[in-house]
């Protein structure tokens, strides 16, 4: 572990005092602390104004039950949870996560990146993160129905437009939004488009959004590609996951002429040398909520693996699209070894910090999620835009608009890696970038 600058240990330690057990929060933490020694050598007004330790401190935690009752008539009792990280430049905003592993150090660590990540777009938007340990897995849509009416009954109370507006993430898509969106649309008796983001495109939602996060993800390293004078075209390219973001994020890579060689989910995964056929996966995934499996028994140039990992498929570039830390130290090490030069996280947090460092000395480029998947909260902002006044835009003019956004967000972090001397750290870039403009916002808002 490399040694953090004399004003950001204690800041660090109050953080593991105060959040025991979150090992995930504690290196989201870190990994953005990391970065910031040249930014308090330069600013003492932000250490004097207290902002690194109040920046890592959220401004509300909900969590709460959520009770419900199954197919079978049984009750069945979940976890809410809510948290309102820093609404410095806007109401808090970020996704909803529905999965087994949710408990309140996830929810924190993906609140804490959203500051920052929310912060890189340039637009109005503050930072949070909510979500629930319950499973969609295997439910069935009325289960899932009645679960988000009531975890949507003890959330309304928290959120508003102009307050805190929740979005999907994993396990949270557009049938979960739908019904949401719908309970909250009832207890309130208004059509507030702008509470949720994400929504359907019959009911108040965007063009983009949903291919948003997985575009946005392969227009951002398009741009570092172009800035070494290359391209996709022609690229080996292996996408992890096989949801949301990992689906848009293969159509785009193939669109602009690479190769997408396998994909996974958390069963195991796919190679496929003739490129993966994105409607298939489309159906498989999103259509019939199957394993990935099913796409090697109905492609014959596919072969199915439930053992090792993904990352043993040699690359030139890597876009783990999974979950946190899902690519360690013995990946890192293996992608650089087969030639791998590009890594960009469509997911949060899905490399370790072990395997960064291997990145960083083997001299493969590595781009952080928060700057690169940036482009989906960035059309949920889009969203929001639109539904404040009342207007829907086309599909070319919302993806232009998100490709400019992921330019813009490139070229923050390498003009601020350039301006801190870390020429071509984009981990650097985006962290400080992110940083300042969340500090000069709270410096202006005065001790809240
Ligand atoms: P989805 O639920 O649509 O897909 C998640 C994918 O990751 C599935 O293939 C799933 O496999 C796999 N996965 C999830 N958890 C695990 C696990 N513990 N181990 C192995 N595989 C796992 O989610 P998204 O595509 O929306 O999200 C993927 C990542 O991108 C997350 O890190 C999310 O935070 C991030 N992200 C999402 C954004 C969005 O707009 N949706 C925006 C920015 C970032 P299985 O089906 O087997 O569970
Ligand atoms: O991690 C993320 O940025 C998201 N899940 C999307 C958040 C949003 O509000 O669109």
């Amino acid at each position: 572990m490399t040694q953090l600058h004399p004003h950001l240990a204690p800041v660090f330690d109050e953080v593991l005092h105060r959040n025991p057990g979150e090992s995930e929060f504690h290196q989201a933490v870190f990994e953005v602390l990391e970065s910031l020694g040249p930014v308090v050598t330069k600013r003492p007004d932000y250490v004097d104004a207290a902002i690194l330790r109040r920046i890592v401190e959220p401004e509300r935690q909900i969590i709460f039950r959520v009770p419900w009752v199954d197919d079978a008539s049984n009750v069945q009792i979940n976890r809410g949870f809510r948290v309102q990280f820093n609404s410095a430049l806007g109401p808090f905003k970020g996704g909803l996560r529905f999965h087994p592993s949710v408990y309140l150090g996830i929810v924190k660590f993906l609140g804490f990146e959203q500051i920052f990540k929310n912060s890189l777009t340039g637009m109005p938007i503050g930072g949070g993160k909510g979500g629930s340990d319950f499973d969609p897995k295997g439910k069935s849509d009325a289960e899932v129905m009645r679960f988000c009416q009531s975890f949507m009954t003890e959330l309304s109370r928290h959120i508003g437009q102009y307050t805190d507006v929740p979005a999907g993430d994993i396990g949270v898509g557009g049938r979960e939004l739908g019904y949401l969106f719908g309970q909250y649309k009832r207890l309130t008796n208004a059509y507030e488009s702008g509470v949720l983001t994400g929504k359907g495109l019959t009911w108040g939602g965007s063009q983009v959004r949903k291919e948003a996060t997985g575009y946005g993800t392969i227009y951002f390293l398009d741009e570092v590609l172009h800035s070494r004078g290359d391209s996709f075209e022609g690229k080996r390219v292996v996408v992890s996951g096989s949801g949301n973001v990992a689906i848009y994020a293969i159509e785009k890579v193939q669109q602009l002429g690479g190769t997408v060689v396998a994909c996974s989910d958390s069963s195991g995964y796919i190679v496929d040398e003739a490129g993966i056929d994105v409607e298939l996966l489309q159906d498989v995934k999103e259509v019939r909520r199957g394993r990935i499996a099913e796409y090697a028994e109905r492609r014959p140039s596919a072969s199915f693996t439930s053992e090792g990992s993904i990352w043993q498929v040699a690359c030139d570039i890597a876009v783990p699209c999974a979950t946190q830390n899902e690519l360690d130290e013995s990946d890192a090490n293996t992608l650089a070894a087969n030639g791998c030069t590009l890594v960009g996280e469509g997911a949060n947090m899905p490399t370790t910090q072990a395997a960064a460092r291997v990145f960083a000395s083997a001299g493969v480029t590595f781009a952080p999620g928060k700057a690169v998947n940036a482009g989906g909260v960035a059309t949920s902002a889009l969203e929001m835009q639109q539904n404040a006044s009342r207007d829907s835009w086309t599909f070319e003019h919302t993806d232009d608009r998100l490709e400019e956004i992921m330019k813009g967000i490139h070229d923050r972090c390498a003009e601020t890696a350039d301006e801190y001397g870390r020429p071509g750290d984009y981990v650097a870039g985006a962290n400080i970038a992110g940083f300042n403009r969340v500090a000069d916002a709270m410096l202006a808002l005065g001790v809240i």
